[in-house]
């Protein structure tokens, strides 16, 4: 069913799209619109008195879908089976929960940063969670409303907060030189306590070496070096078409950074890293303009603009950049990359169209959940030959899903084994598919599937290694299940990596409903404060 796809070939729009059929609506019940909108059922299942079923109109003050606000403690939590003793570290995640009613013409995306962590040592478990309290948090906390009204749009801000970083810092979490950096794209990273999670340093500029305005949510560890290699994009200014790429040894000193354009100003979320390049794609969520002007959001879907894949050396003055360009496709999340033999390849998981369905399409369009599912799929270009212009796309597995991972310790090598938060593809009434995980093994193009059963929404997986040495996937796969029949209580399933069809060998049970997530990131004891 995968098919090898040419992105000069003009046919090959028709020639993948006939593999779409009715159970590709689901995805979106998977992908990130999903996991949003799963943690905003549950909210507005908890915001209405039981009993009161779905007809009665929720109170206004209830509104904001997301609106859930519960800083907590739960120190050794419930535990079903038995946490490994080779699990030791922190299990942190991070997801939009609005501070006060959203603007109703906003997006999940903007709701303000809630940190949650997983403390898990010795066999037990505990559970925290604090918003992010950076210089937006404060002065909303102070004015007792939202001052921020609208996702990535200044021009419509308070004017009492002209000059504050406006970073929700609500997308992805990542640790570095001791703190956990909370991050959102348009912005500077905020710098919390690993163990408190109190915010250190709302506005982390690394020490004043930060080499853009902005700071990607999806920075990577190399795997040589352990340095953070990162970009900014809109690194000069609000819409500019600068991106800044950098990195940072452990200890936080800058020891590259270039400069380069982009041929449009797109969203930016991921990137990819391989051994000597950076790999940027440029996708038609476009910014516009005139929608900003207009009181909007930043992006729009451009159903008709390309796609271009722009490859970079690491340690040149970025004057070498490379762009191949594709037919109109979206992809967001990069699983893993790798160079062999002068070619890049860069697996992410790709739709043909807009994946969200609260980003505005250009146009008149209508948004096609069918166009908007997305598959692992493998990005590549020909590093050896100065006369190709385009790059290759072929789809690597069925299993449908936005948030790929891998073990983060080949985030920059090849790698072996991807993860990803799905439903069952083989379920009788794919309408129906229940959520789970899956293994993907890319040397045999085999994959194994643990099924989570009904009424269970899951967040996207993070991998944890069982030793600091262990060999690539030898580890745990942890996420937060969501139980729809229990008022979207939470829970954390811990599964045998290497085994997940066996289903978890530890459940950790939560009072109450964990804060939503985006994404979520693994520190291993070694790497956490011994306090
Ligand atoms: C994403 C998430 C964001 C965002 C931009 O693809 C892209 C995910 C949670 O916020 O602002
Ligand atoms: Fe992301």
């Amino acid at each position: 069913m995968a098919k090898d796809i040419k992105s000069d070939d003009k046919t090959e729009n028709s020639s993948d799209r006939h593999t779409f059929d009715r159970r590709k609506f689901l995805g979106t019940a998977v992908g990130l619109a999903g996991a949003v909108a799963g943690a905003s059922l549950s909210a507005n299942a908890q915001a209405q008195p039981p009993g009161s079923g779905a007809a009665r109109p929720t109170p206004p003050e209830f509104q904001t879908p997301q609106l859930f606000r519960l800083e907590s403690d739960v120190h050794d939590c419930q535990v079903t089976g038995k946490i490994p003793d080779d699990l030791n570290g922190a299990f942190y995640r991070v997801g939009p929960d609005a501070q006060y009613p959203m603007n109703p013409r906003n997006i999940p995306f903007d709701g303000e940063g809630h940190v949650g962590m997983f403390r898990i040592k010795d066999g037990r478990v505990d559970y925290k969670t604090r918003y992010v309290k950076n210089d937006r948090w404060k002065a909303q906390n102070e004015a007792g409303k939202i001052l921020f009204p609208m996702y990535r749009n200044p021009y419509m801000d308070d004017p009492s907060v002209a000059g504050l970083s406006r970073s929700t810092a609500n997308t992805h979490i990542i640790n570095h030189k001791g703190y956990l950096l909370s991050l959102k794209e348009d912005s500077p990273p905020a710098a919390l306590d690993l163990i408190t999670l109190e915010t250190v340093i709302p506005n982390y500029t690394f020490d004043d070496t930060l080499p853009s305005q902005t700071f990607t949510a999806h920075p990577k560890i190399d795997s040589q070096t352990g340095n953070m290699v990162a970009f900014g994009y809109e690194a000069t200014g609000f819409g500019s078409d600068d991106v800044s790429l950098f990195e940072y040894t452990p200890q936080g000193e800058l020891v590259w950074n270039a400069m380069v354009k982009v041929p449009y100003v797109g969203m930016l979320h991921d990137f990819a890293v391989t051994e000597n390049y950076i790999i940027l794609y440029v996708i038609p969520m476009v910014i516009d303009r005139q929608q900003i002007q207009e009181g909007g959001i930043h992006w729009a879907w451009n159903d008709s603009e390309r796609t271009h894949f722009g490859v970079v050396r690491r340690d040149g003055d970025g004057s070498d950049m490379r762009w191949f360009t594709g037919p109109t496709r979206s992809a967001t999340h990069v699983m893993g990359a790798f160079e062999d033999g002068g070619r890049v390849y860069v697996d992410v998981e790709m739709s043909e169209s807009n994946p969200f369905p609260f980003m505005p399409m250009q146009g008149g369009k209508q948004w096609d959940p069918v166009r908007g599912t997305s598959y692992i799929t493998r990005l590549s270009a020909d590093m050896n030959n100065r006369n190709v212009s385009g790059y290759d796309i072929e789809r690597l597995y069925d299993y449908m899903g936005a948030l790929p991972r891998q073990d983060d310790r080949y985030n920059t090598a090849s790698y072996r084994y991807g993860f990803l938060g799905t439903r069952d593809k083989d379920a009788a009434n794919p309408r129906q598919a229940n959520a789970g995980y899956v293994r993907m093994d890319n040397a045999t193009r085999t994959t194994e599937f643990w099924n989570a059963g009904a009424g269970t929404s899951l967040a996207e997986c993070c991998f944890a290694p069982k030793r600091d040495n262990a060999r690539e996937g030898e580890g745990y796969l942890m996420g937060v299940a969501t139980r729809q029949n229990e008022n979207g209580r939470g829970d954390l399933v811990i599964l045998d990596a290497e085994h997940l069809s066996d289903g978890p060998v530890a459940v950790v049970h939560l009072p109450i409903r964990a804060t939503g997530q985006i994404h979520g990131w693994w520190v291993p004891e070694s790497q956490m404060p011994q306090v």
